[in-house]
């Protein structure tokens, strides 16, 4: 639960953390499963097929357990209400000493949900410091607004489109969002931020669960299918993913999953079209931007150390 002051603190800044959640035990079970699945996979979950980054918990019991935790539910119930939905999970993982990053964006743009309500809980496996790239976000200061963002495909992106914010935006006052293993952080679906490569000696696993209340829609045709995690499917605008009551890499879950992605990546390819329409089509001379420089305005990573940057 969270108390008055950080609920008004998220309606304001639309960031909270840290949170505590995992016992010394749930946390191992998450690192063992997240071993098993690698090992499932013959390879980090980073560096195969993208589709095994996203929504694993329609294969896998213990991630399913881990997006209906109650202390994370609780805290996402003060923030959404009751009835909550899973949108999707994603593996956010940086090898130590590697360059994988996130440019600034908003998750907002290519979900495509409305009302803008989503928030995610971002759950550390390993400490995420300042030096192991952890995010870093910038407060909304109440008027946050949807930014144009190009899916620019940088090398190196943690994220999917590989996206960018590609408008000036007031990034004063940017706040390094570090959590502890076994905590985790929230972010409003509108709050922007980025995160740095891992300069750090150990491999940074976050874990980003994106929770919308049931009344939610998603803005194109495609019908998503998502757990229900508490309450009711009271909107209806999304059909019900069971869990992976079979076990652990079942050919009957993976073949759910097969299709739950499907839809997912069907409904992200229909937004970024959507954005291009509505924002403009992003200039062809930014996709070929260093995405070791900051993207929009001066300064690389680390600008918001530097005097006046
Ligand atoms: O893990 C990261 O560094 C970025 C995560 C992110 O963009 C998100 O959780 O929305
Ligand atoms: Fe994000």
């Amino acid at each position: 639960m969270l108390t008055a002051q950080q609920i008004a603190a998220y309606r304001r800044d639309g960031y909270s953390f840290p949170h505590r959640a995992l016992s010394e035990a749930e946390l191992s079970e998450c690192r063992d499963g997240l071993a098993r699945y690698e090992a499932w996979l013959g390879k980090p979950v980073n560096q195969g097929d993208w589709r095994w980054r996203s929504a694993a918990y329609a294969f896998l019991p213990w991630l399913d357990r881990l997006i209906r935790h109650p202390a994370i539910l609780d805290a996402v119930e003060d923030l959404v209400g009751r009835d909550i939905l899973v949108f999707t999970t994603t593996f956010f993982i940086k090898e130590a000493h590697s360059p994988t990053f996130a440019a600034w964006h908003q998750d907002a743009t290519y979900f495509g949900i409305e009302p803008y309500e989503h928030v995610t809980a971002w759950v550390a496996l390993t400490d995420a410091t300042e030096e192991a790239g952890c995010m870093e976000v910038v407060p909304e200061r109440g008027r946050p607004r949807q930014l144009h963002h190009g899916a620019l495909g940088l090398k190196d992106s943690i994220n999917g489109g590989g996206q960018a914010v590609v408008e000036e935006f007031d990034r004063s006052g940017s706040v390094m969002m570090a959590v502890p293993a076994g905590s985790f952080s929230l972010h409003h679906t509108l709050c922007t931020h980025r995160s740095a490569p891992n300069r750090a000696a150990h491999r940074r696993v976050g874990i980003g669960i994106s929770y919308i209340p049931a009344h939610c829609r998603i803005t194109s045709d495609v019908r998503m299918r998502v757990p229900l995690v508490r309450g009711r499917n009271s909107g209806g605008h999304f059909d019900i993913l069971p869990p992976p009551s079979e076990g652990e890499f079942h050919p009957t879950a993976i073949a759910r999953h097969e299709e739950a992605y499907r839809l997912y990546r069907e409904n992200y390819a229909a937004q970024i079209e959507k954005h291009d329409r509505e924002y403009g089509a992003t200039p062809a001379g930014q996709r070929s931007l260093d995405p070791n420089l900051y993207l929009v305005g001066r300064g690389g990573y680390g600008a918001h150390a530097e005097p006046g940057g």
